[in-house]
């Protein structure tokens, strides 16, 4: 298991100084926040990124996200220049040396919540979502709300240049139904993947957050099935998943233990995190910790460390605490306590049983 930290490079409101002072960290988990879906990511801006971690010895260990253009999952006809773009992105970061990729294939919303500084009793602040103000709500109101949230960072999956269009780009999916934007899933994944398999790149897909249908739009990455389908769809170790725990734990029907029991070994990627149920499709998004939150942490560490993941864990989103100024979800300090809490139930359970130490 390799320790890493999702990082946005120079323009992070964290130092990498910082990052490099967490006990135990392995490396960073990097994007390039200036690309839009679509973009050929250019080797000189890849080595860029990496050599501002390797500042510290840290190593750029994935990629969230390689961000696919809506062409290829409304599947247009532009599709296949943009899919050629992809294919050349995964070619330049193989040849950076690295060679894991998380990625969506979600319309439009990538993630969302409704209330991004929810306030808790002890005055730390979480992202929430609930189900009854969305159903208030236009789409392109999610946008706005998110975007008066901000605070003045940049939020990946609503990038201002894209979501500007959003009335044409909700019209591009208008008749997209779940059957096809799988079936462009497909088309992607049948094109990307022999490259993948030839450069040894494994590709990571993200669960919907959360993982339900928004807004009538199709969504394909809720739960153990649709996981199971896309594995199917290409058959192939390169084609494999991001068990995000706190996206797929929204809905308490996915039970995340059997998840990593069924497709363990696809796993390549995993988000750590908790959530906190508070009612019917409501919930927010907790500290690490079981008694924080809805989640069993130690029993979907311990499926993990028995389905022998080997690939990169990094702990997902926390709260605001101790008035640090962050992205929603994405400050150092709770981040922080939550690898560390991760790692001692990782420690526990390797010393607590007859598991292979990974
Ligand atoms: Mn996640």
């Amino acid at each position: 298991m390799q320790w890493g930290f999702r990082w946005y490079g120079e323009q992070d409101s964290i130092p990498i100084e910082h990052v490099a002072q967490i006990p135990g960290i392995n490396g960073v988990v990097g994007t390039l926040l200036n690309k839009l879906p679509g973009d050929v990511w250019e080797i000189d801006e890849i080595k860029t990124l990496q050599a501002q971690a390797a500042k510290k010895n840290l190593t750029v260990l994935g990629i969230e996200s390689v961000a696919v253009h809506d062409a290829i999952k409304a599947g247009t006809d532009e599709r296949d220049q943009y899919i050629e773009n992809y294919i050349q992105t995964i070619r330049n970061l193989a040849s950076c040396g690295i060679n894991l990729i998380c990625y969506s294939f979600k319309p439009i919303f990538g993630w969302a919540k409704t209330d991004l500084f929810y306030e808790n009793e002890d005055g730390s602040f979480s992202l929430v979502y609930d189900q009854k103000v969305v159903d208030h709500m236009e789409p392109s109101q999610m946008y706005q709300l998110i975007h008066s949230q901000s605070k003045g960072f940049k939020l990946p999956g609503w990038e201002e240049e894209r979501l500007k269009k959003f009335d044409a780009l909700f019209a591009l999916y208008e008749n997209v139904t779940e059957a096809d934007l799988l079936e462009n899933l497909r088309y992607f994944l049948m094109k990307i993947i022999p490259v993948c398999e030839e450069v040894r790149v494994k590709m990571a897909i993200h669960p919907d957050d959360p993982p339900w249908e928004l807004f009538g739009l199709p969504r394909i990455t809720k739960n153990l099935k649709d996981l199971q389908t896309i594995l199917g769809l290409v058959d192939s170790s390169y084609n494999g998943l991001t068990f995000c725990t706190g996206s797929l734990g929204a809905d308490p029907a996915n039970d995340l233990v059997q998840m990593i029991e069924s497709v363990g070994d696809r796993i390549h990627f995993v988000h750590f995190r908790n959530v906190a149920y508070l009612g019917e499709r409501k919930f927010k998004e907790s500290a690490h910790l079981s008694t924080e939150g809805s989640l069993d942490m130690y029993a979907i560490m311990e499926a993990l460390v028995k389905a022998r993941f080997d690939g990169v864990i990094r702990p997902d989103h926390g709260r605001t605490i101790w008035d640090e100024v962050a992205m929603p979800g994405y400050g150092l300090y709770d981040r922080a306590l939550g690898i560390s809490y991760l790692q001692g139930l990782h420690e526990a359970i390797l010393k607590g049983g007859d598991h292979d130490a990974r």
